[in-house]
């Protein structure tokens, strides 16, 4: 086993692999980027490094920083975490040419499941059902054609897309040129990829999807599954354990199909296959996720399986310690998500300090966070700043603990979403789990909720914005501070140096 690991990453996922590590006595590392000196997960860690300035380009996502960190550290190996590095090939690469362990799948694998297009004809080749649609990629020419043949309506998405980017839905053929084009220089912009293929739309879909395990000896299992149809702008918001109305038949054969998917692959570590659900109980492939998922911790409710440290154990080389016939769902698990936002403006970023944190606790209740009263929430990073999550007996008590937990939560200094958690959970349409991915608009936008909808282009100009004076109020400040400190010691600094007198004090918590 490992004696010494280096976690890729900030906030809960990263506080969250600390524990798992401290678990097993494995010495842990942090990275942070220079506004994250005074995080959590700087605290948690036994050692930590700063690796550079906020913008997660210029520290996170900086893989060669990174490995030589492990390296300088005497890390065998990096967990990347859930976003930046963690579903790079080329970050696993990296690793395996350095002589770090990447604890997830090789990079090839990460790769042929980035590719959507190589995703669906690697499913079909193993005989798991994708969406009805093409698995080449197409000109616009055949574009036309298929979908003329086909008839409407349909899904045109990006190969190298996936989480809702560059997808675009035709509804009648007139609008189709303009949505080949539109999609196409959307990909050309995002992706550096202009590979389109197309599917048939599903109508009213839940998103149910399927977490796997598998260990470098050929066994793979999986710990069933999760629904997350409740999304807003492609971003999870409430996830629970097991899905509604979910059959043991369809259940059963969801799992094999993931199974077969993480067999073909040769996947090691864990994974997550995301399938879409029709009225009718039909499931679909849509895109296997390499990583850990943010709402890995519900399945770790009710199955009672650590994924965290079992990713570490497989990829240390050792066998799944258990079987598939050994696993099993006890009870019922629900993630809230809560975000720096606020639910009565458009769920703008809220970003600040948070002045109070009392975070919910008692029977049932597990809250993951990378936060702690005093701390600040910026806008260069996802603006998560917890994950409450609750397990019940049943249904009905996991939503009567969330309940009860929201009530709880004390978050002051900036706006959360915790209110509109509060709507969910008395929705009678969430309440008989009859929902699709269509509830928050249907259900929850409007009113108070939603005053008046802004465009997506609107709010994501808004968010570069935000971003963009967040980067140049950095600046001015490192710049302010660098020449008071050259005048008053004379000094450059290292900051390797600075940093080592204090990293004595890491772990403590103190
Ligand atoms: C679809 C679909 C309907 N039909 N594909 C959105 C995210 C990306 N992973 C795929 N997505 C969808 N693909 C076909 N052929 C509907 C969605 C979709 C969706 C899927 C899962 C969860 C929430 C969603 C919200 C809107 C659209």
């Amino acid at each position: 086993m490992f004696q010494k690991v280096l976690i890729a990453n900030r906030g809960e996922i990263a506080v969250r692999v600390m524990r798992a590590c401290r678990e097993m006595g494995i010495k842990t590392v942090a990275v942070f980027s220079d506004v994250d000196r005074d995080a959590l997960h700087v605290r948690f860690a036994d050692e930590a490094y700063p690796i550079g300035p906020p913008p997660a380009r210029e520290s996170y996502l900086i893989g060669e920083r990174i490995v030589e960190v492990a390296k300088k550290a005497g890390a065998q190996a990096i967990h990347p975490g859930y976003g930046f590095l963690s579903e790079r090939g080329e970050f696993a690469d990296l690793c395996a040419k350095e002589g770090v362990v990447f604890i997830g799948p090789r990079g090839d694998v990460m790769r042929s499941m980035g590719d959507k297009v190589t995703a669906r004809q690697t499913m079909e080749k193993a005989g798991v059902p994708i969406v009805p649609g093409t698995t080449e990629r197409l000109t616009d020419e055949a574009l036309t054609r298929w979908v003329r043949d086909i008839g409407p309506p349909v899904m045109i998405k990006a190969a190298a897309g996936g989480g809702g980017k560059g997808m675009r839905l035709v509804k009648d053929e007139k609008e189709l040129a303009s949505a080949i084009a539109r999609a196409r220089s959307e990909a050309r912009s995002s992706f550096g990829d202009d590979s389109l293929y197309v599917e048939k739309f599903v109508e009213e879909p839940r998103h149910i999807e399927i977490q796997i395990l598998a260990d470098s000896h050929g066994n793979a299992v999986h710990l069933f599954e999760r629904e997350c149809s409740i999304q807003r702008r492609h971003q999870k918001v409430v996830e629970e354990a097991p899905g509604n109305h979910i059959s043991p038949e369809l259940r059963a054969k969801m799992g094999e199909a993931a199974v077969a998917a993480a067999k073909a692959v040769d996947y090691v570590g864990a994974g997550t296959c995301e399938f879409l659900v029709d009225r009718h109980g039909h499931f679909y492939f849509l895109e296997m996720n390499t990583r850990v998922q943010v709402e890995h911790a519900i399945t770790e409710m009710v199955t009672g399986v650590d994924i965290v440290k079992t990713m570490i154990r497989v990829a240390a080389g050792e066998k799944l310690p258990f079987a598939q016939e050994d696993l099993s769902i006890n009870g019922h698990s629900i993630e809230a998500r809560i975000y720096a936002e606020d639910p009565d403006n458009n769920f703008v970023p809220s970003p600040g300090e948070i002045v109070v944190y009392r975070p919910a606790a008692g029977p049932g209740v597990r809250i993951d966070s990378g936060v702690y009263q005093g701390a600040r929430v910026t806008v260069f990073y996802d603006p998560m700043v917890a994950k409450l999550v609750v397990w019940g007996r049943d249904r009905q008590e996991a939503i009567e603990r969330l309940r009860r937990a929201l009530r709880e939560f004390v978050v002051k200094g900036i706006k959360t979403s915790i209110p509109f958690h509060q709507k969910v959970m008395e929705h009678p349409v969430f309440l008989a789990g009859k929902y699709d991915t269509g509830f928050i608009d249907q259900h929850l936008a409007g009113g108070k909720g939603d005053p008046r909808p802004v465009g997506e282009d609107t709010l994501e100009a808004r968010r570069v914005g935000f971003m963009m004076a967040a980067i140049r109020a950095y600046r001015r400040d490192k710049a302010r501070a660098a020449a008071a400190t050259s005048v008053a010691s004379g000094a450059g600094s290292d900051p390797w140096k600075s940093f080592s007198r204090r990293s004595q004090m890491r772990g403590c918590l103190r």
